[in-house]
């Protein structure tokens, strides 16, 4: 009976697997990723004879007196008549800024990604001169210098005159451009509403079938309008006749001729030393994606997106030089990796709106690359001391009598946990903000409970709202009208997720921001409005399904023709959407009580620029030792994208954990910097104390651990609030010489502390060894946590 139940198990899983990706596309699956690959295609077959058609009218080079800065106007040999401008700036520590965009197009493309994701606009340096030659323009400062070839446009870093960052030197750069598909007859106001009609049935004709995917795209069951001028016009008698949309995808290549090894742009269950997607024999055959996702029950290794994307990447050489690219877009964005030879790299990111705005970070160490990353989109905020605690969490502790049993149970077995977690099952009908009155009867007594020993709570708030009028925050959110639209850019756009039939803020819209405030506020609001009085002010906040999560929309998100403020479609700001959440969240907390606390908040969708909004964790995660290996890797490259504050469900949020698997679990956890332990509702109870022993002590044990090391954790994460420098050091980043160590993610360092911690991720494993770089200082001291 066993060994039959086990076949079955073998078989079923295949298909289960499979199951995990279809939800979600490949690159053939979406058209402008397939446009993108085949132009890169079509480049490798040319060979040398490839050149891109984009130049720079050497006549049009205007340099800004005082500044280093110049633009200049850019055009392409294939579409003559499309105008483009390129913007370069070196700013004041060496970065420069890239910034092309299409000129007097039929619709302005989408450019305020960079407004969410930097503190400010970066200060351009005065200090650097240009020259202007027949090919080119270049400027020198320090070792550094950047050149732009004219014909064909080609942009360089270069440090001591060795190129190491250049971008379309392949010549892959292709700015699609808005298009006018077909002029409908003109309509004039007298039309009656038959004739609108009429109209409106030979458009959709001809819309369809032409030009394959340019103005409709399907996925399974779900057509994307991209309305873009279509339905907003149509609805807008007077500007009826221009119907510009159509394709408007940005691929660019970015070369490192010296630098053999990448890191970042997560989040990816993947290696820290990103494995190729193209070239010879890649390890992938689809690229990296950045699309945010709820991907449920995730794969360890692939380059699939997940919950938060961050267009970050760093370059490391083997001589120990880092280099890195912030290449600011928040639409979907694949990136296609290779290394043309051992110590160069090669990528291509297609994106599929938004304008090229790319940052060249000079490094010249991964330290240098993270403060200069740092300036731009800031440092992580400094948590409150409690949050560097133990957190306990589950879906879900159902009523105050449990979480006041639990918290006695810690006490009872002296095991020491800083936070208790409600997850969505405390709030009536998932309507965030109300407790069920039935389970929770008392919500401020059980809150000061916690609180009274100096505990804190955490509750979770997600972003769709139940579409039902007795539901406050819906009712507030739809009579000021921020609520995200439909595609015709009217009514309130509505999906299905916890609470079945649901709306979503629409953080875009600055309206939304005050009243997301008051919503926090835990004395009554003035003329009625809602205020959480059921809650105190050190309640920290949970922002889950944030991506955002719909269970009813294509890739179980929003479809990117819903429409944002100022009329941009989601498919402009997707990535950007989970940390307008988060950030307006953590806004409200700060602005909770006076003085303002710290405030804690937990996301699970983020972009770059959300480690100014707390912490993250890597979502849904199984409990299997691949997850719990490939989970230290996500938290490192997380780190490495400026997102410190990072952990993963300790235990696995899906299945059951044995003994062993959970105590290695806490053993990694406890070296996360962002340490929660958490559990699917499905799941068995495993709270720490109800381990038998001995496993019930090593838990005590590598817990208390925790606690001993706060200090150390707290100056990492007040250095990292300073400089930028990640929290979790993986090998290469602390020991940049040492190329051994470029590949290493199975073990890391905890701020400049000095501390290297190895976890152990393979069952049944004794012993393990360490990787100590020869530069290493060699009276190392261990500590051995519980051992089997
Ligand atoms: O809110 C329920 C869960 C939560 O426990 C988990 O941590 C999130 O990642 N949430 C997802 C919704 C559904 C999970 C199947």
């Amino acid at each position: 009976m066993r060994a039959l139940q086990l076949a079955f198990l073998l078989c079923s899983l295949p298909s289960l697997l499979a199951l995990k990706t279809q939800d979600w596309k490949t690159c053939p699956q979406s058209a402008f990723c397939r446009r993108g690959r085949a132009l890169a295609a079509r480049a490798t077959e040319a060979g040398s004879s490839w050149k891109s058609p984009y130049s720079v009218d050497p006549a049009s080079v205007a340099i800004v007196p005082n500044e280093a800065s110049f633009s200049a106007a850019v055009t392409s040999s294939i579409y003559p008549d499309i105008k483009f401008q390129l913007d370069l700036y070196v700013l004041q520590d060496g970065v420069v800024r890239v910034r092309m965009d299409e000129v007097d197009g039929l619709r302005k493309r989408y450019d305020e990604t960079a407004s969410w994701a930097l503190i400010a606009d970066p200060k351009v340096s005065s200090e650097v001169k240009w020259t202007v030659g027949k090919k080119d323009v270049r400027a020198v400062y320090g070792d550094l210098s950047v050149v732009v070839q004219f014909a064909p446009l080609k942009v360089a870093l270069l440090r001591n005159n060795q190129e190491e960052i250049v971008l379309n030197g392949g010549g892959l750069l292709h700015m699609e451009h808005f298009r006018t598909k077909r002029q409908p007859p003109p309509l004039d106001d007298g039309d009656s509403d038959q004739e609108v009609l009429e109209v409106e049935k030979n458009l959709a004709a001809w819309f369809e079938g032409e030009e394959d995917m340019w103005w409709e795209e399907t996925f399974k069951s779900w057509t994307d309008s991209k309305p873009k001028g279509k339905y907003l016009n149509m609805f807008n008698r007077s500007l009826y006749i221009n119907y510009d949309t159509g394709p408007e995808s940005l691929s660019i290549d970015i070369d490192f001729p010296h630098h053999g090894h990448l890191y970042g742009i997560p989040q990816h269950a993947t290696l820290l030393d990103l494995p190729t997607t193209s070239g010879a024999d890649p390890v992938y055959d689809e690229p990296y994606r950045l699309y945010n996702a709820d991907v449920f029950e995730y794969l360890a290794s692939s380059p699939m997106s997940l919950y938060g994307s961050i267009p970050l990447l760093y370059a490391h050489s083997a001589t120990g030089a880092t280099v890195g690219v912030f290449h600011v877009v928040g639409s979907e964005t694949w990136i296609d990796v290779a290394h043309p030879s051992k110590d160069a790299s090669h990528t291509h990111w297609v994106s599929e709106s938004g304008i090229l705005d790319t940052f060249l970070l000079p490094g010249p160490s991964p330290a240098a690359v993270a403060a200069q990353y740092a300036r731009l989109t800031g440092t992580p905020a400094l948590p409150a001391h409690w949050a560097l605690g133990y957190h306990q969490c589950r879906w879900n502790y159902v009523s105050s009598d449990d979480v006041r049993g639990v918290q006695r149970r810690f006490d009872k077995e002296d095991i020491p946990v800083d936070v208790f977690w409600l997850d969505i099952e405390y709030a009536e009908e998932h309507k965030y903000f109300i407790w069920d009155k039935k389970t929770f009867p008392d919500p401020v007594d059980m809150i000061n409970d916690v609180e009274a020993i100096g505990r804190k709570m955490v509750v979770i708030i997600d972003p769709h709202l139940k579409r039902a009028s007795n539901y406050p925050i819906y009712k507030e959110a739809s009579d000021i009208d921020v609520l995200v639209k439909k595609p015709d850019g009217e009514g309130e756009f509505e999906g299905w997720c916890w609470t079945g039939s649901s709306s979503w803020v629409d953080f875009f819209n600055p309206k939304s921001w005050g009243w997301w405030k008051t919503l926090f506020k835990t004395t009554p609001s003035a003329g009625g409005k809602y205020s959480w009085v059921d809650s105190t002010e050190n309640v920290g906040i949970w922002n889950d399904m944030n991506e955002p999560s719909i269970f009813n929309g294509p890739e179980i998100t929003m479809q990117k023709d819903a429409v944002h403020y100022g009329g941009w479609e989601h498919r402009d700001v997707h990535n950007i959407n989970g940390m307008l959440f988060s950030n307006q969240t953590w806004q409200a907390l700060y602005e909770r009580s006076d003085p303002p606390k710290r405030p804690f908040v937990l996301t699970r969708s983020f972009f770059a620029g959300s480690q100014r909004f707390g912490a993250m964790w890597t979502g849904d995660n199984l409990g299997t030792w691949e997850h719990m290996d490939v989970g230290l890797k996500m938290v490192l490259a997380n780190n490495l994208g400026g997102m410190s504050f990072s952990g993963a469900d300790v235990g696995g949020f899906f299945g059951n954990p044995e003994p062993e698997m959970l105590i290695r679990w806490y053993q990694l956890g406890a070296f996360f910097p962002f340490f929660r332990a958490h559990a699917h509702i499905d799941t068995k109870r495993r709270e720490p104390y109800l381990l038998d022993e001995p496993y019930k002590s090593m838990l005590r044990d590598i817990i208390r651990l925790r606690y001993k090391l706060l200090p150390v954790w707290y100056t990492a994460f007040r250095e990292t609030s300073v400089t930028g420098s990640p929290v979790l050091r993986p090998q290469f980043f602390v020991f940049p010489g040492d190329e051994r160590g470029a590949s290493i993610d199975d073990q890391f360092y905890v701020g400049s502390s000095g501390l290297l911690v190895k976890p152990v991720t393979i069952k049944g494993a004794t012993e393990t060894t360490v990787y100590l770089s020869d530069k290493q200082v060699s009276n190392v001291e261990c500590i051995y946590p519980a051992a089997f």
